[in-house]
Formats: structure tokens, C-alpha cells, sequence
């Protein structure tokens, strides 16, 4: 069960083994993402980062009835031209810092992933939805548009053609439409998305921690750079990999018929 933590309000940290299972905990709002919520995530996610006993971050929703239903519309309704800009800025910030985690990150969408609670999944290196997930990016029903990084990721999914027609005509994406396209990697039934998220995790984590940092960097790098600097970015990692312990443990497992036991070194 997930605990409260006296450090976070509107956040709750279940440790499963070596896998966090993180949820949003704002139930009265449908895990609607204010100020104070994006705070402790960014103060949560610098000490997951240094948790080295911590290995992969699984993040969620508090019910059963909704992952994040975006941004506090409470809150939005109160900003001016600066303070949009800010905010805009902060929970981009924020979510890059999971998009930017050396240790995976999946999220769990547990029914509405609405706006920011779209954009927060899109931020995440890896999607489950249960079969109840409703992806959306209402933003221009409410005269504003996605500012948590939906208009770059949303794009880099399912391309450009689609992310338009979802961004203008602010159309509810059902989980199985969403698998079809590419937003959501699987969908399981409800009751089992949590367990199945921490099993993707932890099928990862048994893998040697510095080639999956270095996937997953190389993989990300290479949504933004060309090809050719991708190429190159790709063999200086398998370089440096081959310096390390991991790699001669894994590839001794293999030839020695044993499990490798990976030290992340
Ligand atoms: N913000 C604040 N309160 C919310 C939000 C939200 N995003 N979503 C739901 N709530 C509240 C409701 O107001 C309601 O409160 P109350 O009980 O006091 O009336 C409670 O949660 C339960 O919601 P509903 O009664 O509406 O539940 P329904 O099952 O009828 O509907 C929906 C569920 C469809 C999810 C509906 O609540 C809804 O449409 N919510 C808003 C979805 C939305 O528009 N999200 C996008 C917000 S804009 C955004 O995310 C911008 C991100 C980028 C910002 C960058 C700069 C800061």
C-alpha cells in the first residue's frame, strides 16, 4: 500500500523492492496537478535520483477513476501573461526531469490522463493504460493550449498529423485507439495495471543499470538530434560501456552459462 510520506502532501511513495511506486494523491480533484503537487515532484524526483537502492519510478494516480486530470484549472484560472509563462516553464522543467531520469520511469494511466495528466504520461519513458484510460489535451476548450510539453511530445509519438487533430479538436483518446496509435505501450485491465507496471520495471532492472541508463539516453537523444549525430552519440556510449565491469560480467555470464550479476560499474 502506498504510505503518506510527512515530506509530501499530495504525494504518495510505495516502495516495492527496488521499484518506487509513486502516486498523485489529490482524489478531491481527480489528481489535478496544482503548484504545491509539481513542487514535491521535483523535490521527490531529486531524491529518487539519489536513491541508489531505487532502480525504476512507476507513477500513478490515487482511485481508480483517474491518473491526473491536468493542471488545477483553479490555479490557471488566476494567472496572468508572467505568471502563465512561469508556470508554463516550471512544470516543463519538472517533467523533463522524469523524461531526463537515468532510471525508467512508467506510468500507470489509471483512467483520465486529461491535459498536464496527459502530458505528465507523455513525459514518461513508457506507458501502461488500463483499459478505462482516457488520453486527452483539452487545453484549447479552455482558450489556453498544452504547456507542459504536450505540443513537442505528443508529436514525437504518433506524429504530426495525428497530434494535431487530438491537440485542436481537444477529442477524448480511448485506451485502445491510444494503443493503436502509440501513445500507450499495452493495455491491462484495471485491477492488474500497478502489479504489471512494477513486473515492466522490474524485467528492466535486472539488466545491467549503466546500458539501460545509456539506452535510454541514446533512444531520447536521438528524438531531437539528426541521424548522423544520433549514430555517433550511440557508438561513444557502446565505447565507454565496454570500459566497464557490466560489460565483461555480462557478456562472462552469458559464455559461463550463469546470470550476470550486474554492480552498476
Ligand atoms: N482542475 C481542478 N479541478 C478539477 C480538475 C482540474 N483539472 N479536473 C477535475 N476537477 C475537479 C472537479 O471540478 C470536481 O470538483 P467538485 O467535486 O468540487 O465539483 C472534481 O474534480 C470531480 O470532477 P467532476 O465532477 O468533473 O468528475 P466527472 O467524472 O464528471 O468528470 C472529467 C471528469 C471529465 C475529468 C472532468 O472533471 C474534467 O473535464 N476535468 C477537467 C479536465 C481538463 O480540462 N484538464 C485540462 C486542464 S488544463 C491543463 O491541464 C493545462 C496544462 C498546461 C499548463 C501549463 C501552464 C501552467
Amino acid at each position: 500500500m502506498p504510505t503518506g510520506n510527512p515530506e509530501f502532501d499530495n504525494l504518495r511513495i510505495e516502495h516495492r523492492g527496488p521499484v518506487t511506486v509513486l502516486t498523485v494523491h489529490r482524489p478531491e480533484v481527480l489528481n489535478a496537478l496544482n503548484r504545491a503537487t509539481l513542487g514535491e515532484l521535483d523535490r521527490f524526483m531529486t531524491g529518487f535520483a539519489a536513491d541508489a537502492g531505487q532502480r525504476a519510478l512507476v507513477l500513478t494516480g490515487a482511485g481508480d477513476k483517474s491518473f491526473v486530470a491536468g493542471a488545477d484549472i483553479n490555479e490557471l484560472a488566476a494567472l496572468d501573461a508572467r505568471g502563465a509563462e512561469a508556470a508554463s516553464l516550471f512544470g516543463q522543467r519538472v517533467f523533463s526531469r522524469l523524461e531526463g531520469s537515468a532510471k525508467p520511469v512508467i506510468a500507470a494511466v489509471n483512467g483520465y490522463a486529461l491535459g498536464g495528466g496527459c502530458e505528465l504520461s507523455l513525459a514518461c519513458h513508457m506507458r501502461l493504460a488500463s483499459d478505462n484510460a482516457v488520453f486527452g489535451l483539452p487545453e484549447v476548450t479552455l482558450g489556453i493550449i498544452p504547456g507542459y510539453g504536450g505540443t513537442q511530445r505528443l508529436q514525437r509519438l504518433v506524429g504530426l498529423g495525428r497530434a494535431l487533430e487530438i491537440t485542436l479538436s481537444a477529442r477524448r483518446v480511448k485506451a485502445d485507439e491510444a494503443e493503436r496509435i502509440g501513445i500507450v505501450n499495452r493495455i491491462v485491465p484495471l485491477p492488474q495495471l500497478l502489479d504489471e507496471a512494477v513486473k515492466l520495471a522490474e524485467s528492466i532492472i535486472k539488466n545491467g543499470p549503466l546500458a539501460v541508463s545509456s539506452a535510454i539516453e541514446a533512444t531520447l537523444l536521438g528524438a531531437d538530434v539528426s541521424m548522423a549525430a544520433g549514430l555517433q552519440h550511440e557508438s561513444a556510449r557502446f565505447g565507454l560501456l565496454a570500459a566497464t565491469y557490466d560489460m565483461h560480467e555480462g557478456m562472462s555470464a552469458f559464455l559461463e552459462k550463469r546470470p550476470a550479476k550486474f554492480e552498476g560499474r
